[in-house]
Protein backbone atom coordinates (compact mmCIF):
# COMPACT_ATOMS: atom_id res chain seq x y z
CA UNK A 1 0.00 0.00 0.00
CA UNK A 2 1.39 3.41 -1.17
CA UNK A 3 1.32 6.09 1.79
CA UNK A 4 1.55 9.43 0.31
CA UNK A 5 3.02 11.84 3.22
CA UNK A 6 1.11 14.55 1.80
CA UNK A 7 -1.60 15.24 -1.47
CA UNK A 8 0.44 15.91 -4.56
CA UNK A 9 -0.58 19.97 -4.63
CA UNK A 10 0.47 20.35 -0.92
CA UNK A 11 3.74 18.40 -1.73
CA UNK A 12 4.22 20.63 -4.51
CA UNK A 13 3.81 23.86 -2.37
CA UNK A 14 5.84 22.79 0.54
CA UNK A 15 8.46 21.06 -0.72
CA UNK A 16 9.41 21.62 -4.46
CA UNK A 17 8.61 24.86 -4.86
CA UNK A 18 10.74 26.70 -2.64
CA UNK A 19 14.37 24.78 -4.24
CA UNK A 20 12.57 25.85 -7.41
CA UNK A 21 11.72 29.57 -6.76
CA UNK A 22 15.75 29.73 -5.54
CA UNK A 23 16.99 27.98 -8.83
CA UNK A 24 14.85 30.64 -10.89
CA UNK A 25 15.50 33.49 -9.19
CA UNK A 26 19.27 33.17 -9.12
CA UNK A 27 18.87 32.10 -12.91
CA UNK A 28 16.90 35.27 -14.10
CA UNK A 29 18.93 37.57 -11.69
CA UNK A 30 20.43 40.51 -13.88
CA UNK A 31 22.94 41.27 -11.08
CA UNK A 32 24.51 37.98 -10.08
CA UNK A 33 28.11 38.38 -10.41
CA UNK A 34 30.26 36.40 -8.78
CA UNK A 35 33.81 37.53 -9.00
CA UNK A 36 34.70 39.93 -5.90
CA UNK A 37 36.84 43.44 -5.84
CA UNK A 38 39.60 41.42 -4.21
CA UNK A 39 39.59 39.22 -7.07
CA UNK A 40 40.82 41.63 -9.33
CA UNK A 41 44.07 43.00 -10.04
CA UNK A 42 45.51 47.00 -10.13
CA UNK A 43 46.95 46.23 -13.15
CA UNK A 44 48.68 49.72 -14.20
CA UNK A 45 48.97 53.03 -12.64
CA UNK A 46 49.68 56.58 -14.39
CA UNK A 47 50.07 58.31 -11.27
CA UNK A 48 52.65 60.99 -12.75
CA UNK A 49 51.95 62.04 -16.61
CA UNK A 50 53.95 64.20 -18.78
CA UNK A 51 51.63 65.06 -21.80
CA UNK A 52 49.19 66.55 -20.07
CA UNK A 53 48.87 67.74 -16.56
CA UNK A 54 48.28 65.17 -13.74
CA UNK A 55 44.56 66.53 -12.91
CA UNK A 56 44.12 65.51 -16.71
CA UNK A 57 46.63 62.64 -16.82
CA UNK A 58 45.98 60.55 -14.27
CA UNK A 59 44.31 56.80 -14.79
CA UNK A 60 44.50 53.47 -13.40
CA UNK A 61 43.61 49.97 -14.67
CA UNK A 62 42.44 46.78 -13.57
CA UNK A 63 41.84 43.37 -14.97
CA UNK A 64 40.03 40.66 -13.94
CA UNK A 65 41.43 37.26 -13.90
CA UNK A 66 38.51 35.68 -13.09
CA UNK A 67 35.66 33.47 -15.24
CA UNK A 68 33.07 35.79 -13.95
CA UNK A 69 31.84 39.37 -14.46
CA UNK A 70 32.53 41.99 -12.29
CA UNK A 71 30.31 45.11 -11.28
CA UNK A 72 31.79 48.17 -10.38
CA UNK A 73 28.66 50.23 -9.33
CA UNK A 74 28.44 50.56 -5.15
CA UNK A 75 32.47 50.68 -4.64
CA UNK A 76 34.37 52.70 -2.88
CA UNK A 77 37.58 54.14 -4.36
CA UNK A 78 39.73 55.90 -2.04
CA UNK A 79 43.24 56.35 -0.68
CA UNK A 80 43.93 56.30 3.02
CA UNK A 81 43.79 60.13 3.30
CA UNK A 82 40.62 62.04 2.52
CA UNK A 83 40.27 61.01 -1.34
CA UNK A 84 36.85 59.25 -1.21
CA UNK A 85 34.74 58.30 -4.41
CA UNK A 86 31.38 55.94 -4.31
CA UNK A 87 31.75 54.60 -8.27
CA UNK A 88 28.09 54.68 -9.34
CA UNK A 89 26.16 54.66 -12.67
CA UNK A 90 22.61 53.84 -13.94
CA UNK A 91 23.92 51.27 -16.16
CA UNK A 92 25.97 48.03 -15.06
CA UNK A 93 29.95 49.10 -14.77
CA UNK A 94 30.94 45.68 -15.94
CA UNK A 95 34.45 44.06 -16.34
CA UNK A 96 33.94 41.08 -17.89
CA UNK A 97 36.67 37.94 -17.44
CA UNK A 98 39.92 38.71 -19.27
CA UNK A 99 39.81 42.29 -19.73
CA UNK A 100 40.80 45.47 -18.39
CA UNK A 101 38.93 48.36 -17.30
CA UNK A 102 40.40 52.01 -16.90
CA UNK A 103 39.92 54.56 -14.00
CA UNK A 104 39.98 58.23 -15.32
CA UNK A 105 40.45 61.46 -14.16
CA UNK A 106 39.27 63.12 -17.20
CA UNK A 107 37.72 61.90 -19.91
CA UNK A 108 38.01 63.75 -22.77
CA UNK A 109 40.65 61.87 -24.76
CA UNK A 110 41.73 65.84 -26.32
CA UNK A 111 42.74 67.00 -22.69
CA UNK A 112 43.82 63.60 -21.09
CA UNK A 113 46.94 62.52 -22.92
CA UNK A 114 44.67 60.51 -25.23
CA UNK A 115 43.25 57.52 -23.48
CA UNK A 116 39.70 56.21 -23.21
CA UNK A 117 38.37 55.94 -19.89
CA UNK A 118 35.57 53.66 -18.89
CA UNK A 119 34.64 55.42 -15.82
CA UNK A 120 35.89 58.91 -14.42
CA UNK A 121 36.29 59.57 -10.97
CA UNK A 122 36.08 62.74 -8.63
CA UNK A 123 37.95 63.63 -5.57
CA UNK A 124 40.75 61.24 -5.97
CA UNK A 125 44.08 62.06 -7.13
CA UNK A 126 47.23 60.02 -6.92
CA UNK A 127 50.59 61.10 -5.92
CA UNK A 128 53.60 61.45 -7.19
CA UNK A 129 55.19 60.26 -4.20
CA UNK A 130 53.51 57.74 -2.36
CA UNK A 131 49.76 57.07 -2.35
CA UNK A 132 47.14 54.17 -1.68
CA UNK A 133 44.84 52.86 -4.21
CA UNK A 134 41.72 50.97 -2.65
CA UNK A 135 38.26 49.67 -3.54
CA UNK A 136 35.99 48.73 -1.23
CA UNK A 137 32.84 46.85 -2.09
CA UNK A 138 29.65 47.09 1.07
CA UNK A 139 30.58 44.20 2.71
CA UNK A 140 34.22 45.29 3.30
CA UNK A 141 36.12 43.14 0.49
CA UNK A 142 38.67 45.80 -0.67
CA UNK A 143 41.56 45.37 -3.52
CA UNK A 144 44.72 47.70 -1.95
CA UNK A 145 47.70 49.00 -3.55
CA UNK A 146 49.95 50.87 -1.53
CA UNK A 147 53.07 52.49 -3.09
CA UNK A 148 55.90 54.82 -1.89
CA UNK A 149 58.73 56.51 -3.39
CA UNK A 150 60.16 55.26 -6.61
CA UNK A 151 56.59 53.75 -7.97
CA UNK A 152 56.02 56.42 -10.48
CA UNK A 153 58.38 57.88 -13.27
CA UNK A 154 57.61 61.17 -14.77
CA UNK A 155 55.85 60.02 -18.25
CA UNK A 156 55.38 56.48 -18.10
CA UNK A 157 52.78 54.46 -16.51
CA UNK A 158 53.59 51.24 -13.74
CA UNK A 159 52.65 48.32 -14.99
CA UNK A 160 51.54 44.64 -12.98
CA UNK A 161 54.40 42.05 -14.14
CA UNK A 162 52.89 39.24 -11.88
CA UNK A 163 50.17 38.15 -10.09
CA UNK A 164 50.69 38.79 -6.65
CA UNK A 165 50.15 43.28 -6.31
CA UNK A 166 53.65 43.63 -4.15
CA UNK A 167 54.85 46.63 -5.06
CA UNK A 168 58.16 44.78 -6.09
CA UNK A 169 55.79 43.09 -9.21
CA UNK A 170 55.57 46.52 -10.70
CA UNK A 171 57.45 48.36 -13.26
CA UNK A 172 58.22 51.19 -15.38
CA UNK A 173 56.49 51.26 -19.09
CA UNK A 174 58.64 51.25 -21.78
CA UNK A 175 57.85 49.57 -24.68
CA UNK A 176 54.29 51.25 -25.74
CA UNK A 177 53.07 55.09 -26.31
CA UNK A 178 49.55 55.69 -26.37
CA UNK A 179 48.11 59.09 -27.40
CA UNK A 180 50.02 62.07 -26.94
CA UNK A 181 53.24 60.08 -25.86
CA UNK A 182 53.22 58.93 -22.39
CA UNK A 183 54.11 55.28 -22.14
CA UNK A 184 51.30 53.09 -20.82
CA UNK A 185 48.61 50.63 -22.11
CA UNK A 186 45.42 51.72 -20.91
CA UNK A 187 42.22 49.47 -21.21
CA UNK A 188 44.94 46.43 -23.64
CA UNK A 189 47.64 44.24 -22.45
CA UNK A 190 50.93 45.30 -21.55
CA UNK A 191 54.25 43.85 -21.30
CA UNK A 192 53.03 41.28 -19.12
CA UNK A 193 50.01 38.40 -20.02
CA UNK A 194 47.42 37.44 -17.47
CA UNK A 195 45.20 34.39 -17.53
CA UNK A 196 42.04 34.04 -16.66
CA UNK A 197 41.87 31.76 -13.96
CA UNK A 198 38.82 30.47 -12.04
CA UNK A 199 39.73 31.94 -8.71
CA UNK A 200 36.08 31.60 -7.48
CA UNK A 201 33.47 29.36 -8.17
CA UNK A 202 30.03 31.66 -9.37
CA UNK A 203 28.11 31.64 -5.91
CA UNK A 204 25.06 31.72 -8.38
CA UNK A 205 26.11 28.23 -9.39
CA UNK A 206 26.85 26.87 -5.78
CA UNK A 207 23.37 28.13 -4.92
CA UNK A 208 21.75 26.22 -7.60
CA UNK A 209 23.88 23.29 -6.22
CA UNK A 210 22.56 23.25 -3.01
CA UNK A 211 18.99 24.19 -3.92
CA UNK A 212 19.29 21.26 -6.75
CA UNK A 213 20.48 18.71 -3.80
CA UNK A 214 17.79 19.85 -1.29
CA UNK A 215 15.19 18.80 -4.53
CA UNK A 216 17.21 15.64 -4.76
CA UNK A 217 16.77 14.87 -1.34
CA UNK A 218 13.46 15.69 -1.13
CA UNK A 219 12.44 13.27 -4.10
CA UNK A 220 14.21 10.81 -2.28
CA UNK A 221 12.33 10.97 0.71
CA UNK A 222 9.56 11.23 -1.07
CA UNK A 223 10.04 8.02 -3.29
CA UNK A 224 11.33 6.10 0.19
CA UNK A 225 7.50 6.83 1.47
CA UNK A 226 5.76 5.95 -1.48
CA UNK A 227 7.66 2.81 -1.37
CA UNK A 228 4.80 -0.55 -0.88
CA UNK A 229 5.89 -1.78 3.01
CA UNK A 230 6.44 -5.09 3.54
CA UNK A 231 4.36 -5.89 6.42
CA UNK A 232 4.82 -8.86 9.03
CA UNK A 233 2.55 -10.24 11.27
CA1 LIG B 1 49.98 62.57 -9.86
CA1 LIG C 1 45.47 60.03 -3.16
CA1 LIG D 1 47.48 47.93 -19.60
Amino acid sequence: MKIFKYPATLYLKNKLATPLIINLAILLSPNCYAALISDLYISEVMANPDAVSDSKGEWFEIYNPTEDAFDFNNITLSDAGSNTHLISDTSPLLINPGEYFVFGKNGNEFENGGYTANYVYSNFVLSNTEDEIILTDLLGNSLLLEYTSGFTDSGKSTELLATDMSPINYAFTTAFNYGDGDFGTPGSEGTYTFNTIPVSEPSSLWLISIASLLLLIQLRQRKSVEEPQLQFP
